[in-house]
């Protein structure tokens, strides 16, 4: 190789590491921006009680009463809540609404500041509420008895003074710190990982990129030039 030819992709080489670099500095400039709720994502309760529960989550922030399906289907039959975790303010009724499907079901606190406590019941139709007041603000996890070893769990979060996680976006997803990357992939973990391994993807193939080009077809070819 030329020493003309060499200086020429050994530039090259340093452009791909330049914007390498780049693209690592524009990733994590869009997750600080994620906390004042740009790229589309959003933030959710982090729920670490619900991790493999089916059920899913509803922001459900703003209303006055809303309802839980007791007995929806999910966990491998009629066996969960849906919505399993929700998000509410303080003042909020949750109404646990009876499907009749899966059997007797109730609603029991597991932990957290609110204290719920239901009857068994199986029929469709069958109701237990709460409101939640201003001193049960926090997360309520609670479970049904007769099918908590089957994954039948739900969490209330009320108000704004609850841990979150962010969702959603896309690759901007990418957390600052070992902490948030903890929190992050705690329950989406499939988003996060498709984000994480294209970055590393790009990465690694830059990085060996630059190498290729800086130092060619033998370790040593580029000794002498640069
Ligand atoms: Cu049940």
């Amino acid at each position: 190789m030329k020493r003309r030819e060499l200086l020429r992709t050994a530039g090259g080489g340093a452009a791909a590491g330049a914007a390498a670099v780049t693209a690592g500095s524009g990733a994590a400039a869009a997750a600080e921006g994620g906390g004042e709720g740009g790229g589309g994502e959003t933030t959710k309760p982090k729920f670490s009680y619900l991790q493999g529960v089916d059920g899913g989550y509803k922001d459900l922030r703003g209303q006055s009463e809303v309802t839980v399906e007791v007995g929806a289907s999910g966990n491998g039959g009629s066996v969960a809540f849906k919505s399993a975790g929700i998000w509410i303010d303080p003042g909020t009724t949750v109404k646990w609404k009876w499907t009749g499907e899966g059997g007797q079901h109730n609603v029991v606190a597991e932990d957290g500041p609110a204290s719920l406590e239901s009857e068994k019941y199986e029929e469709a139709g069958a109701h237990y509420e709460h409101t939640f007041t201003e001193e049960e603000t926090g997360v309520t996890n609670y479970f049904c008895a007769p099918h908590k070893a089957l994954n039948m769990k739900g969490a209330v979060a009320v108000g704004e003074d609850v841990e979150t996680i962010t969702v959603g976006g896309s690759s901007a997803a990418w957390p600052t710190t070992i902490e948030g990357f903890a929190h992050n992939v705690g329950v989406p973990i499939q988003k996060h990982y498709v984000g994480i391994v294209s970055f590393l993807g790009i990465a690694v193939s830059l990085v060996f990129t630059f190498y290729v080009l800086k130092y060619g077809e033998s370790p040593n070819t580029g000794r002498g030039g640069v």
